[in-house]
């Protein structure tokens, strides 16, 4: 490997040595994730000359239509995960229960198999989110054992299948990127180290929303879009990709504010992400990045989880932002 060049399994190596603490075959369970990974960036390269692309006349838990990519994602995932005996419990947002495996292993693995997936058929970057907790070593994994709270994550990252295929990971001492090369087949670190910058003059939300948002995050995005002339005294630029790995991912890149509020359009539902395999796992990197992750009342990560499917508010990204965001909240709540 040429000088500089390091290679995930290397990297991975190199971070069991150096931090004893962390569990020792960590690395050979983010392996086995890169292989999963490495199957299903393989399907959505090939995009329609797969025939994976569309939906299927299933609904997963959440009761959205599911599209082939999704199941075959979920599927390659359990599969390669219930082959080896490190994990030995899964849940993920395609499958009611958690899933056990008979085999046994020292950690739990929950994930979303394929976020954005509604991007699919408009060949939009989409990803895989994926947590990582320790399990219970005297018995099978019951359903508590997997409502750990996000600070409990002893791993957590995603991949992004976009023009490049990446993956973005924390074990608990910073976030780095690795960036897939195809004529090696091998994960090559690219963004050791990713920080977020305190500040940002960028948001993402969907503003379709505005009328169901509560009175703090109005009062925030109007004053972003007022820019110059308000309180901010400077511009603001809004990016929505709709596939919360791709916002998060050039958060992660270049700094920003990402929002998937609490809004009244759907009262019985506190938002649209969900804790376990969206938003702990996400403001685990995000925070090991310097930015914050927070319901705008709460930080994510403390949130102690009632249910694997549990939907929050979402508001993630440059310290500083998330901040004033909590702030608005506050001074909302006490008035
Ligand atoms: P899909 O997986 O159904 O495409 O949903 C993606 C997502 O969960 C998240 O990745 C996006 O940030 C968010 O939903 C987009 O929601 P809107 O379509 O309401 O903007």
């Amino acid at each position: 490997m040429p000088a500089g060049r390091i290679k995930l399994s290397e990297y991975l190596s190199q971070q069991l040595a150096e931090h004893p603490s962390l569990h020792r075959d960590l690395g050979k369970l983010v392996l086995d994730l890169a292989k999963a990974v490495q199957e299903i960036a393989l399907l959505i390269s090939q995009g329609a000359l797969a025939g994976v692309l569309g939906s299927l006349e299933s609904q997963n838990v959440q009761g959205e239509t599911q599209k082939k990519l999704d199941v075959l994602s979920d599927e390659i995932l359990i599969q390669t995960l219930r082959s080896g005996s490190l994990v030995a419990g899964i849940a993920s947002e395609e499958n009611d229960e958690p899933i056990t495996n008979p085999k046994g292993g020292s950690f739990l693995c929950l994930f979303d198999p394929l976020d954005g997936s509604s991007n699919i058929d408009v060949n939009v970057s989409v990803g895989t989110i994926f947590a990582i907790y320790e399990a219970n070593q005297q018995r099978s994994p019951e359903l508590p054992d997997y409502l750990q709270t996000g600070r409990k994550q002893i791993a957590a990252g995603y991949a992004i299948y976009g023009p490049a295929t990446m993956l973005v990971f924390s074990l608990g001492n910073g976030t780095t990127g690795f960036t897939f090369e195809a004529a090696s087949g091998e994960f090559i670190l690219t963004h050791p180290k990713i920080q977020i910058p305190a500040d940002t003059s960028e948001f993402a939300i969907n503003t379709s929303n505005e009328r169901f948002w509560e009175e703090p995050v109005s009062r925030y995005i109007n004053e972003c879009k007022k820019g110059k002339t308000d309180v901010r005294g400077r511009d603001f630029n809004m990016r929505w990709i709709a596939s919360m790995v791709a916002d998060v991912h050039r958060i992660l890149m270049r700094g920003g504010i990402f929002m998937y509020p609490k809004d009244n359009k759907d009262p019985s539902k506190p938002g649209r992400l969900r804790l376990m395999y969206e938003a702990n796992p996400m403001s685990f990197v995000v925070e090991q990045a310097g930015g914050l992750g927070s319901t705008g009342r709460q930080r994510i990560l403390d949130i102690k989880p009632e249910s694997i499917h549990q939907r929050i508010p979402v508001i993630l990204g440059s310290k500083n932002e998330v901040e004033r965001v909590e702030q608005y909240h506050r001074e909302h709540d006490r008035a």
